[in-house]
């Protein structure tokens, strides 16, 4: 795995350099993904996104047999909730928000049950997790850092959601000198039609944030 492959994606083939890359998979976490999670409570169909465990368990598993760096990522407060804008907290004016204890715990909460990942994608001991308070997974986080030490200039990107916390991270990871790739069939969103405009968006103009591919081409490669 020391040389480049060439993966097929869109809008052109993405030189993919795997010393220099890292797979980032952005906020799998219970609250987003499992019934009776905060996403449910807002009325959301989980199911948009549980299609995406599968592609990313076969991914993860291939990426970690073949020596690769992976990072996690979960949206998440402190408990005394100090590192939650007023604004976040009361935005969509539900009866019950972050911070509050819903069906698995404090709502995106660190340490509560709904706040963690998933069981079928949960990181190894030697595996890296950034706790973001934002929706963008460099805003207040260290993972610029721990990636320029790593030598890490390529992403590949995958989770949940689609248009809200991969994008945002996508759109960060750009204006820091990443090259971005996600793989359609990994990230989901619970509204099918910001899924199909936010991944457009990011391959338009000729790759405006960067490339879009299916997990199956970059198992082709690794595989
Ligand atoms: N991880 C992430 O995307 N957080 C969200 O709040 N997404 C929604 O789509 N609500």
């Amino acid at each position: 795995m020391d040389n480049s492959a060439m993966i097929e994606a869109e809008p052109y083939s993405f030189e993919f350099f795997p010393k220099q890359c890292a797979l980032l998979i952005i906020d799998m976490q219970r609250d987003f993904l499992e019934d009776g999670g905060f996403g449910a409570m807002l009325g959301n169909d989980v199911a948009q996104l549980r299609r995406t465990i599968e592609p990313n368990r076969t991914l993860l598993s291939t990426w970690r047999a073949a020596g690769l760096l992976v990072i996690h990522t979960r949206e998440g407060h402190r408990s005394d909730l100090r590192d939650l804008p007023l604004t976040k907290k009361i935005r969509g004016q539900n009866r019950i928000c972050i911070g509050d204890v819903g069906p698995m715990g404090r709502i995106l909460v660190r340490g509560e049950p709904g706040h963690d990942i998933i069981p079928e994608l949960y990181p190894l001991p030697n595996e890296s997790i950034i706790d973001k308070p934002g929706k963008g997974a460099f805003y207040a986080t260290d993972l610029h850092v721990i990636l320029q030490n790593l030598n890490i200039k390529q992403l590949i990107i995958t989770g949940v959601t689609t248009e809200v916390c991969v994008h945002t991270t996508v759109r960060e990871a750009n204006d820091r000198g990443y090259d971005c790739l996600v793989l359609e069939d990994c990230v989901g969103s619970y509204c099918p039609e910001f899924q199909t405009a936010g991944l457009n968006m990011i391959k338009a103009q000729k790759g405006i944030f960067g490339w879009v591919s299916h997990s199956a081409k970059v198992l082709a490669i690794l595989g």
